[in-house]
């Protein structure tokens, strides 16, 4: 995975690692926000840069099904698999075309946002298309800002993190954060034992203080699904075809547990949301040709599973 440094792209494979062999995330850089800084919500203002097997970027996909985004804030995708030049638009395929600029790779938007970035190329990306710059490459704080910008410009929708929640959201949130959507990436990305089995025990005891929960409740909060069980719903819905091989998280897959197996397919069953997933293009992405994790780049054919499958929790 290369980088910017200076507003040049590198594209030599470096990986934050710290002494143990643990990989740690790097701080995202653009932090603006919607209705400050200079950046007045306005429908046909913004656009989503997004890979359509990356869970931080489907959080932001799925944010503007729920709420009504679609003709409001416009959405692209760059190719699923990353190239030396990293994340990159096909020019001929107008499915992986950048519909403002007709750029060819990601890197080349954050250095027209600043000449001078250094740091990764991610997605998502919040664009701003009057400005010409990104107004927040964070999904956590993109998806907020979804929630509650464009109130009184799109129809109106359930909040999906409302005020009086908000403490307890933020509780599970910091939880599941580190240990399930983070903490799969920990354990895939480790690069010494002792890094990779404490990643892996904080995924499964996460898992199983989940599981209890939704022992009890429909989602995670009560009856209203929320920001919480949307945050969690793009590492479920890949765990099985892509976190427990690629990236050895195997102690159990998702299918093995009676809650959280019927409780995803609930969600994925939610209007809007089935459109939003697919498991090919997952497997295709996290199989990727890798000198560390995957060097054959043998794209696994299996497993089958059926999120359409009655959930019964209704
Ligand atoms: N903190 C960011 C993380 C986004 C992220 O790591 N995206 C991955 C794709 S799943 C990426 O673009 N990685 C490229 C890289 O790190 O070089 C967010 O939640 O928005």
């Amino acid at each position: 995975m290369g980088r910017m440094v200076d507003g040049v792209w590198h594209s030599e494979e470096v990986m934050e690692m710290d002494q143990r062999g643990a990989w740690v995330r790097p701080e995202t850089r653009f932090r603006n926000r919607l209705n400050s800084d200079g950046f007045a919500a306005e429908a046909g203002r913004y656009h989503l840069y997004v890979a359509l097997n990356c869970p931080w970027a489907h959080r932001t996909i799925i944010y503007r099904k729920l709420k009504g985004l679609e003709d409001v804030v416009s959405l692209s995708f760059v190719l699923p698999r990353r190239t030396e030049e990293g994340w990159v638009f096909d020019p001929d395929d107008e499915a992986y075309r950048d519909p403002l600029s007709g750029k060819r790779a990601l890197h080349e938007v954050y250095s027209q946002a600043d000449p001078d970035f250094s740091g990764r190329v991610t997605v998502p990306v919040l664009w701003d298309r009057q400005r010409g710059t990104i107004v927040n490459n964070e999904s956590a704080e993109i998806i907020r800002m979804l929630d509650s910008a464009f109130a009184g410009i799109a129809d109106e929708t359930p909040e999906l993190c409302p005020e009086a929640l908000r403490p307890e959201i933020d509780a599970i949130n910091e939880r599941t954060y580190a240990t399930i959507n983070n903490g799969v990436y920990r354990a895939g990305f480790a690069r010494s034992q002792t890094a990779y089995d404490e990643a892996f025990a904080e995924v499964f005891a996460t898992l199983d203080w989940l599981e209890a929960r939704l022992s009890e409740r429909r989602y995670l909060l009560g009856d209203q699904a929320t920001e919480a069980d949307w945050r969690l719903f793009p590492t479920l819905v890949r765990f099985d075809v892509a976190y427990h091989g690629a990236f050895k998280c195997n102690l159990r897959r998702l299918i093995d547990y009676p809650n959280l197996w019927p409780y995803t397919r609930d969600l994925y069953q939610t209007p809007g949301i089935s459109e939003t997933v697919d498991l090919e293009t997952y497997k295709r992405g996290y199989y990727s040709p890798s000198l560390q994790r995957n060097p054959s780049g043998i794209v696994p054919l299996g497993p089958v599973i059926d999120f359409s499958f009655p959930h019964d929790r209704g």
